[in-house]
């Protein structure tokens, strides 16, 4: 038997754009409540939702003011217990995000840390004095496109924040801290959830003396705060004993968000004997559009290397280690415009992305939106910029020098907003997402008029929202799928294919293929039979694939019987 957590579904939610009941334009936990019949029909097992606790949203909700209250934007304390006991009753485990390298400036603990350095709080974060012309005590930037430490005229002295000033990172060195912190899982898990994703979880152990970064490095490519800010020296440590002091420890599941995470450091967080997460969130494969100035200088990538990537990560986390799936969520653009079609080819290139992935050995996470085959908003002015690390990238951009057109076209494709927008229930308006007469917070995509769930849910041609479904039900009663191995099948070196078999050890197997491009390319599907024989199709994303045995056309995905 397998932990349930490796044969679910997880869905990602953001709970700001979701569904609001109440009109106020932004997403809310009824509204979570409301649709979970709608994600138990889809397949879900579990679903993680963005944090709601109680923050001042200066980075929508990751800047936390009270881990115990809810944010009143998204409810109540008796919203959330309503919404764990209906999930629970459609068969859906509930996974909160816990924020806990930093917490919002106006968090009781910081404000007490600030205005006494004596006092039991003093110790919670990361404050040193200025060096001897007032400067800051080291290089770091934040990742927000600014300086990573802030001046406290109360406490004249300066704090560390890896994010925005409002987000000052919390000293996981003091003891007291990881208490508290492990107390504040406890809290929640008492209120019965099921499990935890953890922001940026790896940036919880700095390096002591925190040295500075060597200059003149390319940070996109030689990552010179690995060891230092990131994967520093007592993660794994830290992990290890924040799980050993957790109720359930053993019912529940640790996701952790791990920027920058190496095959190694990756391996070792979710090696099972080593007890500390039992997955972790890899970034390679939505950097495959990053040019050498990093995010905010997109460049065109290839299928081969999404092919290496696959390979790279599932042979860093076999067992007993077990990945993590997901294709795009609220810090990613939308996965069918960045690596799929979302013109011409949008179901084709969404199904088959999917396919891809999710099929692989690992959990799938799908975001809100990616089962309708969400594509990123239309922007057309920087006023459409409202995510402050696109902001801050914008302003930094030009800043730099960069022609305000070019700024604006290299954030619009990647920015967070992206994924941010209403989730399009109907194609009325609001797209359904806010009742009649109020404003969403941020603007409905206008394609919501074709693409939404209402109209992928009537019928009964292909939808992609009837395809995922089917997707994760084949995921799910198929043992291979489920628990099997994973090995790459070869391709040429410059093919837009990937393919793979995941094989148990009886012998059985499926095999997976997709096309990842519009062009149309070779495929023997005999030649990967076990017996040489035509395999059985049972599954893909072209209505006739059963009787496919031609090449792969534009997008296709096809799963064999091994
Ligand atoms: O994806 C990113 C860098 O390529 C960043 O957008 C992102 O900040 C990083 O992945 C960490 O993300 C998490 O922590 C942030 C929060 O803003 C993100 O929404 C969250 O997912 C700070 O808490
Ligand atoms: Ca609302």
């Amino acid at each position: 038997m397998q932990p349930w957590w490796k044969e679910t579904t997880i869905y990602h939610i953001y709970p700001r754009s979701f569904l609001d009941t109440n009109g106020d334009g932004i997403g809310d936990l009824p509204g979570i409540t409301q649709k979970l019949p709608y994600l138990r029909d889809l397949g879900i097992g579990a679903i993680w939702m963005g944090p709601v606790f109680r923050s001042p949203q200066v980075d929508n909700g990751y800047d936390i003011s009270d881990y115990r209250d809810i944010d009143p934007l998204f409810g109540t304390p008796a919203d959330m217990d309503a919404l764990i006991t209906t999930a629970h009753a459609n068969g859906i485990r509930v996974l909160l995000d816990l924020v806990f390298n930093h917490t919002s400036d106006r968090h009781s603990w910081f404000t007490a840390s600030r205005s006494d350095p004596g006092g039991e709080f003093g110790d919670y974060y990361i404050w040193r004095d200025a060096g001897t012309n007032g400067e800051p005590p080291n290089n770091w930037r934040s990742f927000f496109s600014t300086g990573a430490w802030t001046w406290s005229p109360e406490r004249n002295q300066y704090y560390l924040h890896l994010f925005t000033p409002e987000q000052p990172d919390l000293n996981w060195e003091h003891e007291p801290v990881r208490r508290a912190l492990s107390d504040t899982a406890n809290f929640w898990l008492d209120r019965g959830v099921d499990g935890f994703r953890m922001d940026v979880i790896n940036m919880i152990s700095k390096r002591p003396g925190l040295p500075s970064l060597p200059g003149g490095v390319n940070t996109v490519t030689e990552h010179p705060w690995r060891g230092v800010y990131i994967d520093g020296p007592r993660v794994l440590e830290y992990l290890q004993e924040f799980r050993s002091r957790l109720h359930r420890a053993d019912e529940i599941v640790l996701v952790g968000e791990t920027p920058n995470v190496t095959p190694e450091t990756a391996r070792s967080y979710t090696d099972a004997r080593n007890r500390a997460l039992d997955m972790v969130l890899l970034f390679d494969h939505v950097a495959l559009d990053h040019g050498v100035g990093g995010r905010w200088d997109p460049r065109p990538w290839q299928p081969r290397e999404m092919r290496e990537v696959i390979g790279r990560w599932q042979g860093a986390l076999e067992e007993p280690s077990w990945p993590s799936l997901y294709l795009s969520n609220h810090d990613q653009p939308r996965v069918v415009s960045r690596y799929g079609d979302d013109g011409r080819y949008r179901y084709e290139s969404a199904t088959a992305l999917m396919t891809a992935f999710f099929l692989q050995r690992g959990t799938p996470i799908i975001y809100q939106g990616d089962e309708i085959a969400m594509a990123n908003f239309p922007m057309e002015t920087a006023e459409d910029i409202v995510d402050i690390e696109s902001g801050n990238a914008y302003r930094d951009l030009v800043a730099q020098g960069i022609d305000e057109g070019e700024a604006f076209r290299r954030i619009a494709g990647v920015a967070r907003d992206n994924s941010r927008t209403p989730m399009q229930w109907t194609d009325g308006e609001n797209a359904g997402f806010s009742p009649s007469g109020a404003t969403p917070w941020y603007p409905v995509n206008p394609d919501h008029d074709e693409w939404n769930v209402a109209a992928q849910a009537a019928g009964d041609g292909t939808s992609v929202l009837r395809y995922v479904r089917e997707l994760i039900a084949l995921r799910h009663s198929n043992d291979e799928l489920l628990c099997g191995g994973f090995d790459a099948i070869a391709v040429d070196r410059d093919s837009p294919v990937v393919a793979y078999r995941r094989s148990l050890e009886s012998g059985e197997s499926t095999v997976v293929v997709a096309n990842l491009s519009a062009e149309p390319c070779p495929w023997t599907p005999g030649a990967y039979a076990s017996d040489g024989e035509q395999p059985k199709c049972l599954f893909g994303n072209y209505v006739d694939h059963r009787e496919a045995h031609h090449d792969l056309r534009p997008w296709e995905c096809r799963v064999y019987q091994g």
